[in-house]
């Protein structure tokens, strides 16, 4: 197994340089290599000198990875006055410099030169000594100072600069330095070290292991390895513990969920008490997990959405921190003491970062010289940020502030880094080297002093966590800003507290579905749904976010495991976003509350790029390209039994459709494939029981996108993907105009209108746009990682009967159509079954037309059409009226219905909304 991984890594690492080399060399004659090229040991390739120790064997010997060649390099670094023997990892103190005696192996600090730079020496005047290597000469200092800017005279070393002086607190003095422990610790006969103080009752620390099949612990040096709990065969990758309750915590994986349990532990003797914690978001796809031991609060990765949450300790309340610019996190630690969180993360930037533990304040640690970072572990006495990369095979460290990096060990043993934890002087690591198969190390590695990793035991098993179980791990504080106030609240939240830049500070922040008050602390549920979404694939997802911008309220949870969520739309009625997953052919629709996710539709589908809801009617209309170009409709309830095609044929590649039920129209963008043939791309329009097919918009149009109307303004927007613009045209066909056509358009995609401003996302560059109409602004909303698709902004005012509100409004502010009484719908409908016009009825009534239209609508729709009663039968448009219709609007292609006032014609019966429902069922 391992030599046939070694065989494949080498031929694929080398592929271009061994294949040309492989003809030349048939006789295996040495070869000369360019400058800037290594010359391999086999004599016979030539690698450029950058792939030097860089982790990756690139020579078919791996002479350019030996350990002589490539630790030296990294690790030495000689203390003050001392210099490296060339070549070797031995440092020597400049006193040993042409003294006399042989230091360096090689010689290399002895020779002529010592004679020869002796004047040069004198003329550097040096305050306290001269020191003379091979190529010059240059001033040195008494230990404990340094040759300041001059060259010459001498000035106090800061030895507290340097990475590792003191293991914790440094104290620097003119010549020297003193080092001290924080409470807790005692300082050890090295005057550098600090141990924890074991106070009586204390249990010892422990390592706390958790891997496929079983959680275990060890003391530090890993004797008396235990096992705590035995675990099913997908077992965890994830474990973390809480002090103060006694408590260890742990990911299952296995199921479809993911389940996070905690037990209770008395002095590393076992579980008892174990329990299930439910958590409202799902943690299947979660590998890195932290508790807060301040709030208790868990704080989760997850590999595949991409995004770090929280959860509070029952579970119960759930919200995201961190989605954006986010492409592979892994690694995640807590510092609640000073409220910040750091995790890794390796996208087209690998990168470590910090942020406070609500979120806010992120800022990038380390964004160079990594690739690959995966576990992070915390200082918390020195505030340093320890992380690991399996790319270039090392761990590395920089303070909370990004600064003073420092490379603690760079070698192959420790790629394949999952776990990582610091106590004392020590890091504790688990690793696992998937080529050398079922082992999990556990490596003890000095921070401050690397020679080796220490492997304390190996276990059979692949990856998993480790922590260090000890109180000084999880230092507490007397109180913090979460802490519960007179009713049980964490910090006066409604929903969770998170500690925020420091224990002192803290945000409330609210489920999903639910807004923040005024007083940032009151979660309730917001009057009218607001809200913009949209769908990304890789992974394939709908996502909800705030219209403004700088508010973390999530209106709707996550519509999770869909391929390419591309068309979308909503029902506020029931408060649903419906959605066409083009790759799995189905159309779904899901709760904006997460729950009743459902299939609506899965059977002859093929690409569906566009839907609309007739929230009138309550009816789905689709687009479908595949071998039969469609448009279909069907009811929201029961659509398997009620679809419809409404139109087929004549279309190239029918994309987003928008139906307009108040004035019975629908809409739809078709596709050209290329710009060849002067081919066009075009947007049609026909009633929407399909009749009145007509072209609405063509000329100067390849790849329309996206429509939304403006039903205030009887305008409809577009985005051409190709021509990268966004349009608008009046509904009665005039005014058409481009709106926008700058650089952020580079592959529109979605589009939504509301109110004085477009939406749109960029398919590629994978950004949510808002055009404000009036100024012309652009304002970026939100970058993901592409491809993203249709957006629509949800508005639970948007889909009313038609004008009812302004209408009834004006008259009597209490009367809604919503609430029209029982008695006033039924003589409504009673004079309808009479034979009655809608425009009598209206008058009768003092209910305004198009109020009388939605009743009669909502009652065709539910009346058990077959026991009605001759009279009453709903009237579908008489030959006659239709007759009528077909010659208006043939003489007047432009006209809208409203325009037309359908309920002036002939038949007093039709009526324009009347039209949606055209009984096509
Ligand atoms: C001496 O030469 C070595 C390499 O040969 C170089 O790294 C070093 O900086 C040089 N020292 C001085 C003082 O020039
Ligand atoms: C490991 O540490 C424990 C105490 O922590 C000690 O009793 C034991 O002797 C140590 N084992 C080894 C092999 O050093
Ligand atoms: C946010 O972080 C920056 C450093 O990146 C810091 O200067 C600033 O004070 C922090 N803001 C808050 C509110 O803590
Ligand atoms: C570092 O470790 C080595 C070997 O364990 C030891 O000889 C050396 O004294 C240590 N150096 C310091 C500064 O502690
Ligand atoms: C486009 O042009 C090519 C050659 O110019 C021709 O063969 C083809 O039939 C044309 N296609 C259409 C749809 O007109
Ligand atoms: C078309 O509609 C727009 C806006 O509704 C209006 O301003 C314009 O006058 C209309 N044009 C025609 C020809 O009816
Ligand atoms: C969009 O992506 C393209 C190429 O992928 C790039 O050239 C362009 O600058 C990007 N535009 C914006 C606004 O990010
Ligand atoms: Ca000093």
């Amino acid at each position: 197994m391992s030599t046939f991984l070694i065989a494949f890594f080498t031929i694929s690492g080398l592929f271009s340089c061994v294949k040309t080399l492989t003809d030349v060399d048939a006789e295996q004659e040495p070869i000369l290599c360019d400058v800037g090229e290594f010359h391999c040991y086999d004599e016979v390739t030539c690698i450029p000198e950058g792939w030097l120790c860089d982790g990756e064997p690139d020579c078919p010997d791996a002479s350019d990875e030996t350990s002589d060649r490539c630790t030296g390099d990294v690790v030495v670094r000689c203390p003050l006055n001392h210099i490296q023997c060339i070549g070797t990892r031995k440092c020597i103190h400049f006193n040993k410099l042409c003294n006399g005696a042989i230091d360096c192996e090689d010689g290399f600090d002895e020779g002529v030169h010592c004679r020869e730079l002796l004047s040069a020496c004198h003329e550097l005047r040096c305050r306290y000594g001269c020191v003379m290597t091979r190529n010059g000469t240059f001033c040195f200092c008494a230990d404990g100072f340094e040759v300041s800017e001059d060259g010459t005279s001498c000035r106090d070393h800061d030895e507290c600069a340097v990475y590792g002086a003191c293991s914790q607190t440094c104290l620097n003095t003119y010549g020297s330095y003193r080092c001290s422990c924080t409470e807790g610790y005692i300082l050890q006969n090295d005057r550098t070290s600090c141990t924890a103080k074991q106070d009586p009752g204390d249990s010892p620390p422990a390592l706390l292991i958790v891997r496929s099949d079983h959680i275990a612990t060890t003391r530090l040096n890993g004797s008396n390895l235990q096992t705590l709990r035995l675990l099913d065969k997908y077992g965890s990758l994830s474990l973390d513990y809480y002090y103060q309750e006694e408590e260890v915590c742990w990911l299952l994986s296995s199921d479809s969920t993911g389940r996070l349990r905690c037990a209770k532990m008395k002095n590393l003797n076992g579980f008892t008490m174990e329990k299930d914690i439910k958590t409202v978001q799902s943690l299947q796809n979660v590998e890195h997990m932290t508790i807060d031991w301040l709030t208790g609060n868990f704080y989760f990765v997850d590999r595949v959405s991409d995004r770090i949450f929280v959860c509070n300790r029952v579970g119960d309340t759930c919200v995201t921190i961190i989605d954006l610019d986010l492409t592979n996190p892994k690694g995640i630690a807590v510092d609640p003491l000073m409220g910040m969180l750091f995790f890794t993360d390796y996208g087209n930037v690998a990168k470590v970062e910090r942020c406070h533990m609500d979120g806010t304040n992120r800022t990038r640690l380390v964004d160079y010289k990594t690739e690959q970072p995966t576990a992070v572990a915390l200082d918390l006495v020195k505030k340093l940020v320890y992380w690991a990369d399996s790319y270039l095979d090392y761990i590395e460290v920089v303070d909370y502030n990004g600064k003073n990096r420092h490379a603690v060990i760079q070698r192959s043993q420790v790629s394949y880094i999952h776990g990582l934890a610091v106590f004392e002087n020590y890091l504790y690591a688990t690793h696992s080297d998937p080529s050398i198969g079922n082992t999990m190390d556990i490596f003890k590695i000095h921070r401050f002093n690397t020679t080796e990793p220490r492997t304390l035991t190996s276990l059979g098993s692949s990856r998993g966590a480790i922590r260090v179980y000890h109180r000084l791990s999880q230092p507490k504080v007397r109180s913090h800003a979460c802490e519960t106030d007179l009713y049980g609240k964490p910090g006066g939240c409604s929903h969770i507290c998170l500690l925020s830049g420091s224990y002192k500070s803290r945000t409330c922040r609210c489920r999903t579905g639910f807004s923040m008050g005024s007083d940032g602390q009151y979660c309730k549920k917001p009057k009218n749904d607001l809200f913009l979404f949209y769908g990304k694939g890789r992974p394939g997802v709908i996502r909800g976010l705030d219209m403004n911008v700088k508010s973390s309220d999530e209106h709707m949870v996550p519509i999770e495991d869909l391929v390419n969520p591309r068309a979308i739309d909503y029902h506020t009625e029931s408060g649903q976003i419906y959605f066409a997953d083009t790759t799995s052919f189905l159309i779904g629709r899901q709760k904006i509350d997460g729950n009743s996710r459902e299939t609506v539709l899965k059977d002859d589908l093929d690409n569906v790029e566009g839907i609309s809801v007739d929230w009138i009617a309550n009816n789905l209309y689709w687009t479908n390209d595949g071998y039969r170009k469609t448009i279909s409709v069907a009811r929201l309830e029961r659509a398997s039994q009620t679809r419809k095609t409404l139109l087929e044929g004549d279309m190239s590649h029918p994309r987003a459709i928008v139906v307009d039920p108040l004035n019975s129209w629908m809409y739809w963008t078709d596709w050209e494939e290329d710009e060849v043939n002067d081919s066009i791309g075009r947007i049609e329009k026909a009633w929407m029981d399909g009749s009145n097919r007509r072209i609405f918009v063509t000329s100067n149009m390849l790849w329309p996108n996206g429509l939304t109307l403006d039903h205030g303004t009887s305008t409809m927007y577009w985005c051409d993907a190709y021509y990268d613009h966004i349009e608008k045209i009046h509904l009665n066909g005039t005014g058409r105009q481009v709106v926008y056509n700058g650089k952020q358009l580079n592959h529109p995609f979605g589009i939504s209108h509301y109110r004085n401003s477009i939406f749109w996302t960029e398919y590629m560059n994978a950004s949510v746009f808002q055009l404000d109409l009036t100024s012309g602004d652009v304002t970026l909303l939100r970058s993901e990682r592409p491809p993203l698709f249709g957006l629509r902004v949800y508005d639970g005012q948007s889909q009313q009967g038609p004008t009812v509100d302004s209408a009834c409004k004006s008259k009597n502010q209490a009367m809604r159509s919503k609430e029209l009484s029982v008695e006033l719908r039924d003589r409504i409908v009673s004079r309808l079954r009479s034979g009655e016009g809608y425009q009598n009825i209206s008058a009768a009534s003092k209910v305004p037309k198009n109020t009388v239209a939605s009743i009669i609508l909502k009652w065709k729709k539910f009346w058990p059409t077959k026991t009605l009663p001759r009279a009453g039968h709903p009237a579908k448009l008489s030959n006659q009226g239709r007759r009528a219709l077909v010659r208006e609007v043939t003489k007047n292609p432009m006209v809208t219905l409203t325009e037309l006032s359908v309920c002036k014609l002939p038949t007093s019966t039709v009526c324009k909304s009347n039209i949606s429902v055209l009984n096509f069922f």
